[in-house]
């Protein structure tokens, strides 16, 4: 009983903390300008599948490249880096869009390039942090 208890309030402990990080690690949010990403970074548990709400506030599109953890895009996203991508989406500029994937299922930190040429150069980069559950 008393055990329960203190499971309960850990729990409870969790879910604030997870509230007060801006919402539940299994549903991502993120407003692309030219040219970066709001947040630069965000959090999402291994494995999952992922709700993603992507918006372009900017006036040209953009997209939301996952490398595959490990690699870079480097200095500038070219053809070589297409084949080094985990997931992607792109949304034309002033429209936004709710799309799933399932996160990647090694945690770990995941580069996000804009793969429109000159954007990631302009500064479009982000981190996406990948945890275990
Ligand atoms: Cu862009």
């Amino acid at each position: 009983m008393k055990r329960a208890r203190i499971i309960l309030i850990t729990m409870l402990g969790l879910a604030l903390m997870l509230t007060a990080c801006g919402g539940s690690p299994t549903k991502l949010n993120v407003s692309m300008t030219d040219f970066k990403y709001e947040p630069m970074e965000s959090t999402i548990l291994a494995g999952e599948e992922i709700t993603f709400s992507i918006k372009n506030v900017g006036a040209v599109l953009h997209e939301y490249v996952i490398m595959n953890l490990g690699q870079t895009a480097g200095d500038k996203f070219g053809d070589e880096d297409e084949g080094n991508i985990f997931w992607e989406v792109e949304v034309e500029a002033g429209q936004s869009k709710t799309v799933t994937f399932t996160a990647p299922t090694e945690a770990g930190t995941y580069e996000i390039v804009c793969g429109t040429p000159g954007h990631m150069e302009a500064g479009m980069k982000g981190i996406l942090i990948v945890v275990d559950k």
